[in-house]
Parts: structure tokens; sequence; C-alpha cells
């Protein structure tokens, strides 16, 4: 029987929702994540603020003074980080999550055009978003950082079979293969396609990502590198560029972080 006199009932009603939304105002929330610069600024206040109607327009006039990457780094990735948190403590909805990625989505498409596409490429790279998982913001963000750094992505896209992904990577022999899940319920598609890999004989490093993964249970199966941000890709791919098989990249991982290997 359970001790009942021993447990303090503060909490029984406490209604969390409220406890969190009265702490701080959803505005001083957002602002922690806006940027100071007034264009990188206007970007993520209509990722923010779902103003998808116009943030083609905005982006177009930041490209006139910022590069790609920073617009895409400092600009539509904090307007999406603002729009987590507010959703994570229950202020924001999921409609407006999907109006926000729509227009993050806008954006990003505008921001990899200005790249350019005419560049040689330095090896290629096969990207995909777990099966079972629809969130591809963060893959395509990676996705477009790797084209800027001169790498050929083959982008199979979002809820990817576990099969597509091994038979695609069997057949093109990539310097990397890269996943990202933001589910617990679709991350154990990584170890699968791990040893559908290696029983083909496939060493390819694994570049895995997402918030529903991290760096130990990444390590915990064969391939497995992780990656916490986007901006870490080109470094870890750079590695595989470099003829450093899966093992040695995972070994010399803080290294490869810090820039001293
Ligand atoms: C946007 C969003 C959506 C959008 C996705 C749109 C899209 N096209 O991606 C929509 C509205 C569709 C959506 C739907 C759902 N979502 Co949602 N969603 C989010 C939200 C708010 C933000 C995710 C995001 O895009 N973050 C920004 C990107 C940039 O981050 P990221 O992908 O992690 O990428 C970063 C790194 O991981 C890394 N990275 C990623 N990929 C790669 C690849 C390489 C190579 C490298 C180097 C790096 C890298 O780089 C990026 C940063 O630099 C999160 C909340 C959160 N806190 O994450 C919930 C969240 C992921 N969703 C969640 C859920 C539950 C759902 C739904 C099931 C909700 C529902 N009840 O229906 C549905 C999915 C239904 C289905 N199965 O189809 C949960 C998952 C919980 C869990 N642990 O399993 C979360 C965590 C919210 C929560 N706290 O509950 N969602």
């Amino acid at each position: 029987m359970l001790d009942f006199d021993s447990v303090s009932s503060d909490a029984l009603l406490t209604r969390y929702d409220i406890v969190a939304e009265s702490k701080e105002k959803p505005e001083t929330i957002a602002e922690r994540h806006l940027p100071k610069d007034a264009l990188l600024r206007k970007v993520a206040e209509d990722v923010l603020y779902m103003k998808y109607k116009i943030i083609e327009e905005d982006v177009a006039a930041a490209l006139k003074e910022k590069t790609p990457e920073e617009i895409i780094e400092n600009g539509l990735l904090k307007g999406m980080d603002a729009v987590s948190d507010l959703y994570g403590r229950g202020i924001y909805y999921l409609p407006h999550v999907m109006v926000s990625a729509d227009a993050m989505d806008r954006g990003i498409k505008l921001a990899e055009k200005a790249l350019g596409n005419e560049r040689k490429v330095k090896g290629e790279v096969i990207m995909h978003a777990a099966e079972g998982d629809p969130h591809d913001i963060g893959k395509n963000i990676a996705a477009v950082l790797l084209k800027s750094n001169g790498y050929g992505v083959v982008d199979l896209g979002k809820d990817v079979p576990v099969e597509t992904v091994v038979e695609t990577v069997v057949a093109r022999k990539p310097l990397a293969v890269t996943g990202t899940a933001l589910m617990t319920t679709t991350m154990s598609a990584f170890p699968r396609i791990s040893s559908g890999l290696q029983e083909k004989g496939a060493d390819v490093p694994f570049i895995c990502a997402g918030g529903a993964v991290n760096r130990e249970y990444v390590e915990s199966f064969p391939l497995g590198i992780y990656a916490e941000k986007a901006a870490n890709g080109p470094g870890l791919v750079g590695k595989a560029l470099d003829g450093w098989d899966w093992k040695k990249i995972r070994d010399k991982w803080d290294d490869i972080q810090s820039g001293s290997a």
C-alpha cells in the first residue's frame, strides 16, 4: 500500500500550463530567440508570426546584404527556435506550428536558390528523415549547408522506409548517409538502417541527428555518428572525404567539433 501521508499534496491541483504561462509573457520568451539585426529579425519574425505570404519578400531583401547561410542560421532558424519554445510551453498549438513550418520552408527554398548549384561536387551525401517521421526542417537546413559546401545531396525526403535508405546507399556508395529523427517512435529506424547496411557490407558513416536522439544513443550502434546542429554536417562529411572511416570520425568527434582535428 502506498504511503500517501508522506507525499506532499501541494502539487496535485497545480495547473502547470497556467504556472508556465504566468511566469513569463510570450513576448519575453520569443524575444530571447529573436536576432538583433533588423533584416534577420524580420525574417525570424515572419516564421514566428506565420507570415508565409511575405517571407519571400523579406528573405529577398535580406539576401542583398547577408549570405544565404547567415539568413538560414541567424534568421529563419531563430524564428523556428521561438516557435518550438512557445509550442513546448503550450502557448502555440499545432496549427501555428504548421503554418510557421510552411513559412520556414519557403524561406529556405529561396535562400537555397541564392546559393546556386553550378559548383563542382566533391562527393555525394544521401539524406533522409526517419521512417514515420514528418519532421524535415532540420534535414532541409543541413542539406542546404552541405550543398553550399560543395557536396552533392540526394535527398530521399521524409518518412523514408528503412529498406529504401539501405538500397539507395548500397547502389550509390555515397561519402556518408544522414538521418533525422524528432520522434521517440521513429528513432529506432536508425539501428535498423545500420544493421541493413552492415549486412550488405556498406560501411558508410551514418550521421544521425534530431531532437529524439543523442550522442550516446547514436554511438550505441555501428556506423552511427551524432550531429547536434546542421552546421556540423560539412565538418563531419569533410572527414569522410579525407578518407576517415566511421570509427575514426566517432573517435575524433570532440576534436572535429572543436576544430582541432
Ligand atoms: C515543426 C514541428 C512539427 C511540424 C513539422 C513540419 C516539418 N515539415 O518538419 C508538424 C506540424 C508537421 C509537426 C507534426 C507533428 N509533431 Co511536431 N514538432 C515540431 C516542432 C515544434 C519543431 C521541430 C523543428 O522543426 N525544429 C527546428 C529544426 C531546425 O530542428 P531539428 O529538426 O532538430 O534540426 C536541428 C538538429 O537536429 C540538426 N539536424 C537535423 N537534421 C540534421 C541532419 C544533418 C545531416 C545534420 C548535420 C544536422 C541535422 O540541425 C538542426 C539545427 O541546426 C517540435 C518541437 C521541438 N521542440 O522540437 C515538435 C515535435 C518534434 N513534434 C512532436 C509531435 C508529437 C508531433 C505530432 C505527432 C503531433 C500530433 N499530435 O499530431 C505530429 C506528427 C504526426 C505524424 N506522425 O505525421 C513532438 C515529438 C515528441 C517525441 N519526442 O516523440 C515534438 C518534440 C513536440 C513536443 N514537445 O511534443 N510537428
